[in-house]
């Protein structure tokens, strides 16, 4: 039986972080699916690209006044929701990371129920905001209430969701979802020209992509590379922007590599970024899944990671690549030098990382929020 498409409401951060891609990506498959999805946040999210069918966008602009130092921004949010659900027929709402959409989905849905409409919501935890800022007590209560008060709850890792439990008082059932890629989109690459531009023949490319926060270490990255460099011919791509970002390039001139080492900047296309990467770093403090490792190992590319919260359910060590006690840069160094010691060796963990990478594939996750969503509803 062909069950009938649903009008879906996605809510996000539209900036760079790993859940307003999760979200946006996730967007577009199901309106491919033929769902009507409506995107509601500040500013259109950035993965989401030119006119697609089936994918609204709806700007949220809290007004100014000169009594507000911070303008209402959960305010206008939750009343845009209540408008693009009444005139758009929404039948599910999305949020995704809980502070604060958690609770203005739970707004929202209390306000329509004042007005004859019923509109379940899901809430998707994706890291920070429980492990570093849910915790905090500026936020704690109200995140504990508005996840339990959500029809369904989803965590993108099994640690994410242990890590919930434990810090909270959860009464609700947490589903675990994990992120997923498009293997269509994130594949090696064939044409090398990208290669070339940034390194010359027989130099193996480093890359790592972030939001350069402090909590990715990138520092390990940059002390592991140098060790690198020393034994084999490379060069570290250093993909994203962010506060950490002045402090590293000081870091790379102090231990004469600044040549070695390219900061790219924000990158739309990560893509072919990493289709001609030879090796993915990501060496972080916290990482409740670690999508760009997942994106990477689609491309075929072997991970170094720390073994921090989710990131070793996504990167099996001796498998897709190797992940090491946070901040152990000495066996960091050894197991890239040893993933790059042979073509054979290469060759071997790059077909385990596009095998791995299989298993997160968006046509096995996508069925699993399908499910939840038509759950909801009920
Ligand atoms: O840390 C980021 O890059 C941003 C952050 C977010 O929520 O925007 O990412 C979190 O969600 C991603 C998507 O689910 C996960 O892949 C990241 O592991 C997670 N970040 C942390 O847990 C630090």
């Amino acid at each position: 039986m062909i069950k009938p498409a649903l009008n879906i409401g996605i809510v996000c951060y539209p900036t760079y972080g790993g859940s307003g891609v999760v979200a946006t990506e996730l967007g577009i498959a199901l309106a491919n699916e033929g769902h009507q999805v409506h995107f509601i946040s500040y500013k259109r999210p950035a993965r989401l690209g030119p006119y697609q069918s089936n994918v609204y966008y709806h700007e949220v602009s809290p007004m100014e006044y000169p009594l507000f130092d911070f303008k209402p921004y959960d305010t206008a949010l939750t009343s845009k929701i209540v408008d693009v659900a009444l005139h758009q027929q929404l039948d599910v709402l999305h949020v995704h990371y809980a502070i604060p959409h958690a609770i203005i989905g739970f707004l929202a849905r209390e306000i329509l129920r004042s007005k004859g409409k019923k509109l379940p919501f899901i809430t998707t935890l994706h890291g920070t905001d429980i492990t570093l800022v849910g915790i905090d007590g500026a936020f704690f209560p109200v995140v504990e209430f508005s996840i339990n008060q959500s029809d369904e709850v989803t965590a993108v890792s099994t640690y994410l969701k242990d890590k919930t439990l434990d810090a909270f008082s959860i009464q609700k059932n947490i589903q675990v979802v994990p992120n997923f890629v498009d293997l269509t989109r994130f594949k090696p690459a064939t044409d090398l020209r990208l290669k070339n531009r940034f390194a010359s023949d027989g130099e193996k490319i480093i890359c790592h992509i972030s939001n350069f926060r402090k909590v990715k270490r990138i520092g390990d990255i940059v002390h592991t590379f140098f060790g690198m460099q020393k034994q084999i011919p490379c060069k570290l791509l250093l993909v994203g922007d962010g506060p950490e970002r002045t402090g590293l390039e000081d870091l790379v001139r102090e231990l004469g590599i600044a040549h070695k080492v390219l900061f790219l900047g924000r990158q739309d296309a990560v893509e072919d970024i990493l289709a001609i990467t030879d090796l993915f770093m990501l060496t972080s403090d916290h990482e409740s899944f670690g999508l760009s490792a997942l994106e990477a190992m689609a491309c075929g590319v072997p991970v170094i990671s720390s073994d921090a919260g989710g990131l070793k359910e996504v990167n099996i060590h001796g498998f897709s690549g190797y992940s090491y006690p946070i901040g152990d840069i000495t066996q960091m160094t050894t197991g890239a030098l040893d993933i790059l010691s042979t073509p054979e060796k290469h060759n071997w963990f790059k077909a385990n990382a596009i095998q791995r990478a299989s298993d997160f594939e968006i046509n096995k996750i996508l069925p699993m929020y399908e499910k939840l969503y038509r759950k909801a509803i009920l």
